[in-house]
């Protein structure tokens, strides 16, 4: 049974009451201060879209994103020189039905996913549900310089961003003029389309009033879709939705919840705070409390500097360390060199050099070695990888092999460091591997 919000319930009101669709705190019907209108924004089918804008001819098919570039490469080579490449005839390109590997899905075009293709699906797999579904490999480089575009016109038009990962980020639309227009619906309007005049690629937009209802609330219209949801909205259209929705209740979390009969986030807020943190601990409960009643209030981080950069790859076969030896050393230093390019060009240099490895049997080892002085150079990435490697069990076959790089510190905070000669204020506190 869901409860039933009143007044001295819901959240965000404090001393605030709410008068009409201007959306301004009043006091005694004098206008005050702004009301909170925090937006998320996601890219729609990102890597996929981004290759959508080389060949314009595949728009509207069914496409995902996964496997290797060689079957790309391979199709188009025998192509007439001076060809386009919005000019490569459909026909070219490689199909599911033709994937063999082990490879999963990066992204699906949405017409793909009405087949019921979705991320992280097996290919061969996806090819059983749509055979005919275009592959294209992932073009990180790419991927990137349309990332850092999208995320330099939101600035432009509202500067409190908060960058999220490649493709979504969080927008403080209180204080931007015209904001607070229809709950942010028109400041969305206008980031949508300029995204969209400068890239050519669409995104969907929530306004909320905090960061937990804004991200729910970008998923409602997708793809290319606005939605505003306002405090009162809580019980219609948050509510009904399962736990999982929420940012933070993970598949574990939720399969305890549903032990309990509690699928949807208003069966949650049904239940008692007491009986939240008697079942899920103090700070989880509470936390579980708070969200199933919409509550946040989580600041929009303009700089977020990340812990720790990493880089990983899943074998086309399981390889073994003795009898592949040459093949997983070049694969090894491949990626520590991608590692410390990765560092150089983001700025930051590191201490911690971790390495992760997956078995056949898909079990996880993980080693790593804090060193001196802070390192961007690939060579010294692989040296202490490679030490790092020498002491986890090598008999088993390879499926995945991974390089980290953890305690990170900004490159020039490093080098002012290292002139005054006291490391300690900008080590970074994790050495396990929370991002692999
Ligand atoms: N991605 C990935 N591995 C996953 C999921 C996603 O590499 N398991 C990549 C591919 C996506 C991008 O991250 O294009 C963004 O992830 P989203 O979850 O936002 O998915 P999309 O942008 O592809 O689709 P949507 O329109 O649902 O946001
Ligand atoms: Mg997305």
């Amino acid at each position: 049974m869901a409860p039933a919000p009143c007044a001295a319930q819901l959240p965000f009101h404090g001393s605030r009451t709410l008068k009409g669709p201007a959306d301004k705190a009043t006091i005694d019907g004098v206008s005050t201060v702004p009301i909170r209108r925090i937006a998320h924004l996601d890219m729609d089918a990102f890597f996929a879209s981004v290759e959508l804008l080389r060949y314009p001819q595949l728009k509207g098919l069914p496409m995902v994103i996964g496997g290797g570039r060689r079957k790309v490469d391979e199709a188009l080579r025998g192509l007439p020189a001076g060809s386009a490449l919005a000019d490569i005839p459909i026909e070219a390109f490689p199909r599911l039905k033709d994937y063999v590997g082990r490879g999963v899905i990066t992204t699906a075009t949405y017409p793909a996913r009405q087949f019921g293709i979705g991320s992280a699906m097996g290919m061969m797999k996806a090819a059983k549900l749509c055979p005919q579904a275009l592959v294209l490999p992932v073009d990180f480089e790419e991927i990137r310089k349309f990332s850092r575009r999208f995320k330099q016109v939101v600035t432009e038009i509202a500067p409190l961003m908060e960058d999220r990962g490649v493709d979504e980020v969080y927008i403080d639309f209180t204080e931007v003029p015209g904001g607070q227009r229809e709950g942010g619906r028109v400041l969305a309007r206008l980031i949508q389309k300029s995204i969209l005049e400068a890239t050519g690629l669409t995104c969907s937009i929530g306004v909320a009033p905090n960061k937990l209802l804004a991200k729910m609330a970008s998923e409602f219209d997708k793809p290319n879709g606005i939605s505003i949801v306002y405090e009162r909205d809580l019980e219609a259209r948050i509510w009904p939705l399962p736990c999982r929705k929420v940012n933070g209740i993970g598949p574990k979390a939720d399969e305890k919840l549903q032990g309990h009969g509690i699928r949807t986030i208003g069966e949650l807020a049904a239940r008692d705070r007491d009986w939240l943190i008697a079942n899920f601990g103090k700070s989880t409960g509470a936390w579980m409390h708070e969200v199933a009643w919409g509550r946040d209030d989580r600041p929009v981080v303009t700089e977020s500097e990340p812990v720790s950069m990493s880089r990983e790859t899943t074998f086309e076969r399981d390889l073994h360390a003795v009898r592949d030896r040459a093949e997983l050393g070049t694969i090894f230093t491949q990626l520590c060199e991608k590692l410390a390019d990765d560092l150089q060009r983001k700025g930051y240099v590191g201490k911690t050099i971790g390495i992760k490895l997956r078995y056949g049997d898909f079990r996880i080892a993980t080693r790593d070695q804090t060193i001196e002085a802070f390192t961007a150079d690939a060579r010294t990435i692989r040296q202490v990888a490679g030490q790092c490697l020498k002491r986890v069990p090598l008999e088993q076959p390879l499926r995945l092999l991974g390089v980290r790089m953890g305690a990170l510190a900004r490159a020039e905070d490093a080098a002012a460091i290292a002139t005054v000669g006291g490391a300690r204020s900008v080590e970074a506190p994790s050495r396990s591997f929370p991002l692999f």
